[in-house]
């Protein structure tokens, strides 16, 4: 690798080629290209397998998993969610006229605080979506409960926690279903992709049916539905990566172990931590900066640009400030305190194979004396 190459985060993992190409010559010879074929099939059984639950629903990519789950769920009115996340969470509901009503976060573990969940439920709530940011989990018995005792739904946004685990469960079986994302950037990836897992049957049911236009046969449709089918030639990536999936994890903990180190000599500076009795898939550094550091947060993150290392401000400025949420909260604004606090000072820094700690960490540690 050159001394100067391009970091960035997002970089893809890839497994074995040579295997993937035969997929892809078998797939030709097949002449099934999409709709269900031998390779997703496949993937989905070794996924259900993996994760320990019943069903995994494989999807063309993360969204349209979380839309295709929310409406499979009938929720309507209001859905509790956090803001600091990616905005495709508040997406899947706004783009079916659901209200994501925005909650702070805890600010240890930077996922919903369950706490502040409870003060918006109102009789327009119909669920809770939490999202276990970074990969780590969110309190889930806490918010079970809360949902429980209001007779509402809780699901997961798990985009970020593929193969992490929460009292040694897999993600996967929490909520009445998770919602995977493989795109590209994550640590396991079909090019583009995601799935939803469940351990109910019924609404394993229905969510395949709504995922391919509600057919259930030739020339039947019996249920409104959507095309939310991934391809075979993802499936083929699915397949090659999961084999190497415990390879991309061990490199991502441990390069996130050779930060830790490094950036614990730095003032100012710390990653989040990770539970270690847990499973965790490393995939986000997130770099907290507080006021002690020589530089402010965009301050690193164009020094890290100077140095060819592209830095990202996940998920900076928060859901709540982007459009159209920003205007819609008639004549008041969301408070939010510590997502704002949080969001202002965290910078995920590059992992994966192809990353040089070494490099990033001379860069954050030429302001300190
Ligand atoms: N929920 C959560 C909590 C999520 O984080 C996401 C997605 C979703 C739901 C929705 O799932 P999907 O529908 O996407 O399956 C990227 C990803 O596109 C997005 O999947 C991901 N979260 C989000 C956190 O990151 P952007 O807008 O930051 O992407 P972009 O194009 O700026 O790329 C990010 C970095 O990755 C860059 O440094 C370049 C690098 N990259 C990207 C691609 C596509 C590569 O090196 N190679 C590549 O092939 O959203």
């Amino acid at each position: 690798m050159n001394k100067n190459s391009l970091l960035h985060v997002g970089s893809p993992n890839i497994g074995d080629r040579e295997k993937f190409h035969k997929y892809v010559d078998e797939i030709f010879d097949r002449r099934w290209l999409t709709n269900r074929g031998e390779c997703v099939q496949k993937l989905e059984a070794r996924l259900a397998e993996y994760l320990g639950v019943k069903h995994c629903i494989t999807m063309c990519n993360g969204t349209v998993a979380l839309e295709i789950a929310i409406r499979a769920l009938d929720l309507s009115g209001e859905v509790i969610i956090p803001s600091l996340t990616f905005v495709a969470t508040a997406h899947a509901l706004q783009w079916q006229q659901i209200k994501p009503v925005f909650c702070d976060i805890d600010p240890n573990s930077y996922n919903i605080d369950p706490c502040e969940v409870e003060k918006h439920i109102t009789e327009k709530t119909t669920g809770i979506l939490g999202v276990h940011l970074y990969g780590r989990p969110c309190e889930i018995e806490r918010l079970q409960q809360i949902a429980d005792s209001y007779g509402i739904k809780l699901l997961f946004d798990a985009a970020h926690a593929f193969g992490c685990s929460h009292n040694g469960k897999r993600i996967g079986n929490f909520g009445v279903c998770e919602v995977f994302s493989f795109h590209a950037t994550k640590v396991f990836n079909t090019f583009e992709g995601g799935a939803v897992a469940t351990n109910n049957d019924e609404l394993a049911a229905k969510i395949r049916l709504m995922q391919n236009f509600g057919f259930s046969g030739v020339d039947n449709v019996v249920h409104i539905g959507t095309n939310g089918k991934m391809c075979e030639v993802c499936a083929a990536m699915g397949i090659v990566n999961l084999d190497d999936l415990h390879v991309f994890m061990e490199v991502n903990r441990k390069n996130y172990q050779l930060y830790k180190e490094k950036i614990s000599l730095i003032k100012g500076l710390r990653l989040i931590d990770f539970d270690e009795l847990e499973s965790y898939n490393a995939h986000y550094i997130v770099l907290e900066v507080d006021g002690s550091y020589p530089l402010c947060r965009d301050e690193i993150i164009n020094e890290l640009v100077n140095n060819n290392i592209l830095a990202r401000r996940y998920f900076w400025p928060g859901c709540h400030n982007m459009e159209p949420y920003r205007s819609s909260v008639s004549g008041a604004v969301y408070l939010l305190p510590k997502t704002d606090e949080v969001s202002a000072r965290i910078v995920v820094l590059p992992n994966g194979g192809q990353v040089d700690v070494e490099r990033v960490c001379k860069v954050l540690s030429l302001h300190c004396d």
